[in-house]
């Protein structure tokens, strides 16, 4: 793999594509482009790739610590996907260093709300007054992460960075449709609307510079076009 990623990234990127959790082909995405690869977070379903990804998440946040001084209480996971990555991460962080993250919580919340037994959107720790870290998948145009932060900011959480898998370096849907004008991205237009800190384990770049040891030299090229075509200007 590309010497320019720290091992942490590199064995990430391995057991995903390893584990069929990063596939190529031709995928449609939410935001309608069709893409040649897909990252499926729901697919680390296994023992050994749990493992991976909640290895490389905590090992993402311990990272933003040391650069950035993040600091939270609550490692909070978007309904579905981030459920168990928020979970994962959460035990994770605790057994690599406990004295610092021993005494964090996790929560999530309700796709539909509960109106009986304890009601309410969230299950786990209550997020009022609480340093919030966001745990999702990938981003692409960032409406989920939006959700997420509304969501949380509702109940009274203080959101305070978001981590992902994957930054698909994606430029936003321009309004008139238009996909070949220069446009910024979603990450950068989130960090500049929310003040937040976004961190990703791997980008769009790490892939292509690693997939050029396995995958196809036509699964590379179609990546490499659709990188060119989609890329954002920041
Ligand atoms: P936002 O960028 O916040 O809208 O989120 C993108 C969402 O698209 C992710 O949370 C996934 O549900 C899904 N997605 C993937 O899971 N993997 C991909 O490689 C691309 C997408 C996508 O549709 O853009």
């Amino acid at each position: 793999f590309s010497p320019s990623l720290s091992p942490y990234k590199a064995d990430f990127l391995k057991a995903a594509i390893g584990g069929g959790v990063l596939k190529f082909g031709s995928f449609e995405l939410k935001s309608k482009r069709i893409s040649p690869y897909f990252f499926n977070a729901g697919d680390f379903y296994r023992a050994d790739l749990l493992q991976a990804i909640s290895v490389a998440y905590a090992k993402a946040v311990i990272e933003a610590r040391e650069q950035t001084g993040l600091e939270f209480d609550i490692v909070f996971g978007p309904a579905y996907k981030g459920i168990p990555l928020a979970t994962a991460t959460t035990d994770k962080l605790a057994q690599l260093d406990p004295k610092t993250y021993g005494q964090i919580c996790y929560s999530f919340d309700r796709k539909e709300a509960k109106d009986h037994g304890e009601g309410g959107n969230i299950v786990g720790a209550p997020l009022k007054g609480k340093k919030v870290l966001i745990v999702d998948d990938v981003i692409t145009a960032g409406t989920a992460k939006r959700e997420a932060i509304a969501k949380i900011r509702k109940e009274g959480g203080i959101v305070v960075g978001i981590v992902v898998a994957l930054d698909r370096m994606e430029k936003l849907p321009s309004s008139d449709g238009d996909d070949s004008k220069p446009m910024p991205s979603a990450i950068g237009e989130i960090r500049k609307e929310y003040n937040l800190p976004i961190f990703a384990i791997l980008t769009l770049d790490d892939i292509i510079d690693g997939m050029k040891d396995f995958a196809s030299p036509d699964d590379v090229r179609r990546t490499e076009e659709y990188r060119q075509k989609f890329k954002a200007m920041d």
